[in-house]
């Protein structure tokens, strides 16, 4: 006997689009087809597009920021408002501060996330100290105990390595068959436009963007992709913004260099024009890294996307308020480099992208699943546990109604005090989501007591 059974699914993988039902036992998919075994309870979706869950492989919850800003979102609002836009899996960030092991950075942030995560989660690690050493020497146990990816940035003086330290980090992590991803901005010229900018007056957040323009971007993911190759190592370059960006990645990936794309809504829905009010309260709100691109530097990540050359579409939800404990915990009239970088959008990634796959069929919903479910699974050891549906997988499924939507803060569930899409319609939005067989979310309303998330070890690769 199943537990629940979903009938009338028009169901949808990166591979296939066909008609069928799925059984659910035990929180897993048990059955898909017709003509299932009998079933505690049936839902039925009525013919209406069925979905993996989402797999959202970059957003920062309850992490430490070094300063006196705070993340408004902790596990439970973050996975919360993760499951209420169709998102079903989560990896977080478990940040070393510096001097520390990377034993008790995890201890910390499991600290954090136990009991309290509404779906599964599991998390990178981000490395701010190779501690004489002492780090490398941590990688091949934690590798082996399912936490296998490693976070480096490039820029922020307070997290960025040099470059050497990235080769030996690079070479300890793929010897041991673990994956890197990188923030990658050269760190030394947003110092000098920074400062350049500052001293003839320029201060506003428009000139956020100005002090990090699109070849101090480039230039890095050159670099990285240069130190990648040097140690034969496997890394995603997270949140790739501008065209030059996504032209190195391409030459590389066509020279078999091992480097994945990942862009965010932000670049495909956002400009630097939203940068441009004079209202401080305003334009803080889109200071995020890399900044918002030109209206038309959109259209060459949707090429992106389209080609192939965006593996995956995450989130990267950076949850800051719009006030003194966010983004101007620096002061009320902030520079443009006081201001936290990050913007929310765990909630909205989905339905921002299917509804316009939906409209304007630019990319088909096959690709979609692709890259907002199957290749973050796939890149990140946890295919095909999640990310798909399919018999033996965990029943994390949405099934998704076309209506319009106009995007509200108020109505979604994290803990951020605005959204950078406010305003913003949309054509399709969950209808029902389940999480490992649950109904957490079902037509506006939230299964308000189960918090069953659990942490998810991943395979190397
Ligand atoms: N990089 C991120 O990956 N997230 C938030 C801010 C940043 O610069
Ligand atoms: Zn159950
Ligand atoms: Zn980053
Ligand atoms: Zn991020």
């Amino acid at each position: 006997m199943l537990d629940s059974k979903i009938i009338n699914c028009h169901i949808f993988t990166d591979e296939e689009e066909y008609f069928a039902d799925i059984g659910i036992e035990n929180g897993k998919i048990k059955e898909l087809g017709k003509n299932l075994s009998e079933s505690k309870k049936i839902i039925d979706a009525h013919n209406k597009i069925v979905l993996p869950g989402g797999v959202d492989t970059h957003c920062h919850l309850d992490q430490h920021t070094g300063n006196s800003s705070k993340m408004a979102d902790n596990f439970k609002s973050g996975t919360k408002s993760a499951i209420c836009g169709g998102t079903t899996t989560i990896i977080s960030f478990a940040l070393q501060e510096k001097g520390e092991c990377l034993t008790s950075a995890i201890l910390d942030y499991h600290e954090k996330a136990n009991y309290n995560a509404y779906c599964d989660y599991s998390f990178h690690i981000i490395i701010t100290d190779l501690n004489k050493g002492k780090t490398l020497d941590e990688i091949p146990g934690l590798i082996n105990r399912g936490y296998s990816s490693f976070k480096m940035y490039m820029t922020y003086e307070e997290l960025k390595l040099n470059d050497f330290d990235i080769i030996r980090l690079l070479d300890c992590i793929s010897r041991n068959r673990g994956f890197a991803l990188i923030h990658a901005e050269n760190d030394e010229c947003i110092l000098w436009l920074t400062n350049t900018l500052l001293s003839q007056g320029f201060k506003n957040p428009y000139y956020h963007a100005e002090s990090r323009p699109e070849y101090i971007e480039s230039e890095a993911v050159n670099r990285a992709a240069t130190l990648c190759r040097l140690v034969n190592a496997q890394m995603l370059i997270v949140h790739v913004s501008s065209k030059e960006a996504f032209k190195i990645i391409a030459e590389a990936k066509a020279n078999n260099i091992k480097i994945f794309a990942e862009t965010c809504p932000q670049y495909l829905f956002l400009s630097t024009e939203n940068l441009c009010s004079k209202d401080i309260k305003e334009s803080a709100k889109y200071v995020c890294s890399p900044p918002p691109r030109s209206v038309d530097n959109q259209k060459f990540v949707w090429n992106n996307i389209k080609n192939g050359n965006v593996d995956i579409f995450s989130s990267d939800h950076a949850p800051y308020c719009n006030n003194s404990s966010g983004k101007f915990f620096k002061s009320n009239t902030p520079n443009f480099n006081e201001i936290p970088n990050g913007i929310p959008g765990i909630e909205t990634r989905m339905s921002l992208l299917l509804s316009e796959v939906l409209t304007n069929e630019f990319i088909n919903i096959k690709d979609f699943v692709r890259i907002t479910s199957v290749n973050p699974a796939k890149l990140f050891g946890l295919y095909p546990q999640k990310g798909t549906i399919s018999i033996g997988s965990d029943a994390d499924i949405v099934i998704w109604k076309e209506a319009d939507i106009i995007i509200k803060n108020k109505n979604l569930h994290h803990n951020v005090d605005y959204t950078p899409y406010e305003g913003r319609k949309v054509s399709v939005w969950p209808e029902m989501v389940f999480v490992n067989g649950h109904i957490l979310y079902n037509n506006g309303f939230l299964n308000p007591h189960v918090c069953t998330g659990k942490f998810i070890p991943r395979s190397p690769r």
